[in-house]
């Protein structure tokens, strides 16, 4: 981790048990009255799953929530050290982007700025996509609920829909989320392309493509541009961990969750890595039928997002309401130079949004934090086999850019290459 100092936790801070979100959320009337009943009768069920934070589902006669609390180092590696304020951004993000997306996401039930505690609605009636596509479900809606999120999300808080002063306030709140951010640069876009500590991979059949991606100068040139990408591009407010344990979906609902990393960033970047776990979901399938599932996910996010996106583009150009960028203004008299520049636009998020699907690839496979998807593969060599070729596929489209510059040509490709495996 790059040298800056970790501020001291406040001194109201202290990580809660049971008996004391127990005693906190009786302190609290809304939360208290949505609960219902006693608190001694609230049950209490701890839920972590992800790698930073506490998580707890409470139920009560009345109702339940959700209790997230920021830890003062990350969850699963206590060593490593960490500021509070994730929590403090997860509910800014929620509460720019619930107007924009509706019921997509989760409502902010509470915040405490002591405690770094985040209270959201309860899913329990859901499970997270990615357990979900592990254990074999069909989710047919949950692609493309995710692609309206994002174009949502992203057309909302960007210079097409609004004057630049309005976008640059949100943005600027979230350029603070440096904790994260750091985490993101460092894990994501920099540590798979270095020898690093935190690196690890899981058979040493896989050391040969890892070096591959370490040492190639054409990789190492498009991984400095989108990391310049990633760092100069305030295209929109991401979600910024958009991978399949950020959705929750029941037989009719699916809800984007966990937006602590919420940042300022190119809209590709969202879209990347909600395709990047599709495709290792893809690569880690023993069935034809999850294969062809994983194919038509990745096919239906993008076809949400890249039409949702465009249909607000025209609506806002229509009612005038558009921003800054690309100003209504600017094409009256032109509306096929709009088209065309919508075009050129929609180009740049897809091949932006190819290249961080591949690093997001490589970082689950040779980084710190992996996916599970793959342990659903009892024999070592057969799983690191797979994991080499989704690395080799991930190698190549980040070595030949100019190769797939399309969501449906990054389909073909990884088909072909993963329907030697089922
Ligand atoms: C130390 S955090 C590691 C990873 O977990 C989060 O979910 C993000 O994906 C992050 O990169
Ligand atoms: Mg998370």
């Amino acid at each position: 981790m790059s040298p800056h100092s970790i501020p001291p936790a406040p001194a109201a801070y202290r990580t809660l048990d049971t008996n004391g979100i127990r005693s906190f959320l009786a302190g609290v009337p809304t939360l208290a009255a949505r609960l219902g009943g006693p608190a001694a009768r609230w049950r209490i069920r701890e839920v972590s799953d992800g790698n930073l934070n506490n998580v707890f589902l409470i139920d009560g006669p009345a109702g339940g929530v959700c209790f997230k609390q920021s830890l003062p180092h990350v969850r699963v590696d206590p060593a490593w050290k960490m500021p509070l304020d994730r929590t403090f951004y997860e509910a800014a993000y929620l509460r720019e982007i619930r107007p924009c997306v509706g019921a997509l996401t989760t409502d902010v039930l509470h915040f405490d700025p002591d405690l770094f505690v985040l209270v959201v609605e309860s899913l329990d009636r859901h499970v997270v996509l990615r357990r979900g596509l592990m254990e074999g479900g069909a989710w047919p809606d949950a692609a493309r609920a995710v692609g309206a999120f994002v174009a949502h999300g992203t057309f909302r808080t960007s210079l097409l829909a609004a004057p630049f002063e309005e976008v640059t306030r949100r943005l600027d709140i979230f350029s603070g989320n440096r904790t994260l951010t750091r985490i993101t640069v460092d894990l994501i876009l920099t540590d798979p392309y270095r020898d690093h500590p935190r690196n690890h991979w899981i058979s040493p059949d896989l050391d040969r493509i890892a070096a591959e991606i370490r040492t190639d100068p054409r990789v190492r040139r498009r991984v400095g541009a989108m990391q310049a990408r990633f760092l100069t591009c305030r295209q929109a407010l991401l979600h910024g961990d958009l991978h399949t344990g950020s959705v929750m979906v029941s037989a009719d609902d699916t809800r984007i969750i966990d937006g602590e990393f919420a940042c300022p960033g190119p809209i590709g970047f969202d879209c990347g890595l909600f395709i990047g776990n599709l495709l290792l979901h893809l690569f880690a399938c023993r069935d034809a039928d999850g294969q062809d599932r994983a194919v038509r996910d990745v096919a239906q996010f993008w076809t949400s997002f890249h039409d949702t996106f465009l249909e607000l583009w025209h609506t806002a150009t229509r009612q005038d309401g558009n921003g800054d960028a690309y100003a209504a203004a600017l094409f009256r008299d032109d509306p096929s130079g709009l088209l065309k520049a919508q075009a050129d636009f929609m180009q740049d998020v897809a091949e932006d949004t190819i290249a961080f699907a591949a690093m997001e690839i490589i970082r689950r496979i040779v980084g710190y934090a992996h996916v599970p998807d793959f342990d659903t593969i009892p024999d070592m060599a057969a799983r690191a086999e797979r994991q080499g070729t989704a690395l080799a596929l991930a190698r190549d489209l980040l070595a030949a850019p100019g190769s797939t510059t399309s969501i449906a040509g990054l389909i073909d490709l990884a088909r072909d290459r993963a329907r030697r495996y089922p």
